[in-house]
């Protein structure tokens, strides 16, 4: 082998991380909400969930359950059974309607979204501890092209997106309590998903764990 082979063999084989680019229209507002509205906001959820209480959703066919707990506020609300996933208008438990989507987020809502319509949804994730959420793209919204705005409560979360198809390269990134994230244009399309919680990394949630929000505009009449 000649020298130069030697010399340029560590350069031509070191790993590098794979190039990624961030999805048009995904945009991270850190540490938007201070403490004490996340405090507020964390009784308006305590004060949903006690009517549409938190319940452990399960995969369509199999009926396996999910890790992650839900509930939601609004007209409508995402659903899972076996039968399969969509968006119905009451609790599956309770078969009563979902809680008023709260002014707080409504508020929030107009503040990012850039989107003229109001969120008919809004899904709240409860992680603890041992939680997680496959990679997925979310596309039982009608409203296709409208915006995600998610807000993160409680402990940190490793997130990950990726591309539009779900063999692309993805990154990780830190989502921490009071964050907002506002996924519009390609980046409402790309898979995501929450590989892992951090537990003791927030005071907000006095049993530990993560609640997320996501509101979205579903497009659906019934
Ligand atoms: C990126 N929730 O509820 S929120 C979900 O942290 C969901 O609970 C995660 O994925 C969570 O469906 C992530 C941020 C989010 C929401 C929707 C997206 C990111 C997204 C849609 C497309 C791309
Ligand atoms: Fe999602």
């Amino acid at each position: 082998m000649a020298w130069w082979m030697v010399m340029t063999g560590r350069i031509k084989t070191r790993k590098r991380p794979t190039p990624f680019t961030l999805p048009d229209g995904f945009r991270l507002l850190p540490a938007y909400f201070s403490r004490a509205t996340q405090q507020d906001l964390l009784e308006t959820i305590r004060a949903g969930v006690r009517r549409a209480p938190l319940y452990r959703p399960v995969m369509p066919r199999t009926g396996k359950p999910l890790s992650v707990r839900m509930s939601n506020f609004g007209a409508f609300g995402w659903i899972t059974s076996k039968e399969g996933y969509r968006y119905g208008k009451t609790h599956p438990a309770t078969g009563k309607p979902w809680p008023p989507l709260p002014r707080a987020l409504i508020d929030l809502w107009q503040d990012v979204s850039g989107w003229p319509d109001l969120p008919e949804a809004c899904l709240i994730n409860y992680y603890d501890q041992g939680a997680r959420l496959g990679l997925h793209v979310d596309a039982d919204e009608n409203a296709i092209n409208a915006p995600i705005v998610s807000v993160s409560l409680g402990d940190q979360a490793l997130y990950r997106i990726g591309g539009q198809s779900r063999t692309d390269p993805t990154r990780s990134l830190r989502l921490s309590s009071g964050d907002v994230l506002i996924l519009a244009g390609d980046a409402r399309r790309c898979y995501h998903g929450v590989d892992r919680i951090y537990p003791g990394t927030s005071t907000l949630l006095p049993k530990g764990g993560r609640i997320n929000l996501t509101m979205r505009v579903v497009g659906q009449t019934q």
